[in-house]
């Protein structure tokens, strides 16, 4: 009888084991479950840097240029974050001014150099036609769900976006996987699926909608990220609109510092997110990340190691991603450019050993 319990012990802790390589998409492909299992093993070596739009443009360069990161520290990001606001529109540009035709190319020249990539998208409000931060309305995600008198648009929108992510292919024409994190910043209320702008289960409807049509659409080479708007107090209130396990890859928070005084607050917010994200990532064999931050214009020229380090770096999280250096606005920016204040700072955050960039990470598959 021992023998047996003893048997059925280790069947089943196989079965924990496997269950936490696998991707929630049943149908994921093997570059998807490739990418999950990088994700998951790169975590023993370090946290992953990861920068938005990096390659694209940077502070006052556009499109022609190299990125800010490579030019500060002399090696590309390991993570690289782009933005797909507009492609449900048909547009040929981003809501950053982004062509997607060229994001395509660096996402694949990404790929190729075995990087990772990572998506985000602040979609358009489907009922009144403005933009992702248009709240006027409280019945937008009703709207869109099935039965709602916006959902045959919705339907087109994402269609949209399934295109695209059938259109990422390698050099051999395998589908690219990336990581898609959706409806982000949902514990707040300045997005048309924020908190007080939809109920628990109207937004949890809205995930699984997402993702069946895209899945319907053959969409099978994406890991979802699910990200609160600042680190959250406690499970409960973390899992309230959590769309479910069969859902979700990745677990984590936006959370930003807000200028030079703001440093205890983000060390604290971080670290009470930590706490709830990283059992939790556990319990339910998910990857837990830093999902944005970042301080804007970097008036703190130790941020990098002063603050953002120390916060993160006893977390087993798999990256941190650093919101954009837009090429039009001057004061928006978060990580430096050549000359800025925190340039040989982030030299030093490089140099560290456990904070990954791209050639960190080709060491390692090496
Ligand atoms: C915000 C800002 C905006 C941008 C949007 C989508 O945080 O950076 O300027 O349009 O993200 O990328």
């Amino acid at each position: 009888m021992k023998k047996i319990i003893l048997i059925l012990a280790i069947i089943w802790g196989a079965t924990l084991l496997t269950e936490a390589q696998k991707p929630a998409d049943n149908k994921a492909t093997k570059e998807t479950f490739t990418l999950l299992k990088e994700l998951s093993s790169n975590i023993g070596k370090g946290i992953m840097i990861g920068h938005q739009d990096d390659l694209v443009y940077g502070h006052s360069w556009n499109v022609e240029g190299i990125s800010d990161v490579k030019k500060t520290v002399g090696d590309f990001p390991a993570l690289f974050g782009w933005e797909l606001a507009d492609v449900e529109l048909g547009h040929p540009l981003s809501i950053d001014g982004v062509d997607f035709s060229i994001m395509k190319s660096k996402i694949q020249w990404v790929n190729a150099q075995g990087g990772v990539n990572e998506i985000s998208w602040h979609c358009n409000n489907p009922l009144t036609g403005a933009n992702a931060w248009d709240v006027t309305s409280k019945v937008v995600v009703k709207s869109v769900l099935p039965g709602g008198e916006k959902n045959e648009l919705f339907v087109k929108m994402l269609n949209k976006l399934a295109d695209f992510f059938l259109s990422i292919k390698d050099e051999k024409g395998n589908l690219i996987p990336v990581v898609f994190r959706p409806w982000h910043e949902h514990t707040g209320s300045w997005f048309w699926w924020g908190q007080n702008l939809c109920s628990s289960d109207e937004y949890i409807a809205l995930w699984k909608y997402t993702v069946s049509q895209l899945q319907g659409h053959g969409v099978h080479n994406l890991l979802y990220a699910y990200s609160s708007a600042g680190g959250p107090k406690d499970a409960n209130g973390y899992l309230e609109r959590y769309p479910g396990d069969n859902i979700v890859d990745l677990l984590g928070f936006d959370e930003y510092q807000n200028g030079v005084n703001g440093k205890a607050s983000f060390i604290k917010s971080v670290a009470q997110g930590m706490n709830v994200i990283i059992p939790l990532a556990k319990e339910h064999h998910k990857i837990a990340i830093l999902a944005e931050t970042g301080l804007e214009t970097l008036p703190d020229p130790k941020w990098f190691t002063e603050t953002l380090w120390p916060a993160i770096k006893d977390y087993p999280i798999a990256y941190v991603l650093f919101w954009r250096n837009a090429h039009d606005k001057p004061n928006h920016f978060y990580v430096p450019y050549p000359g800025q204040t925190s340039e040989g700072n982030f030299k030093e955050f490089e140099k560290i050993d456990r904070t990954l960039f791209l050639h960190d990470l080709q060491h390692s598959i090496k």
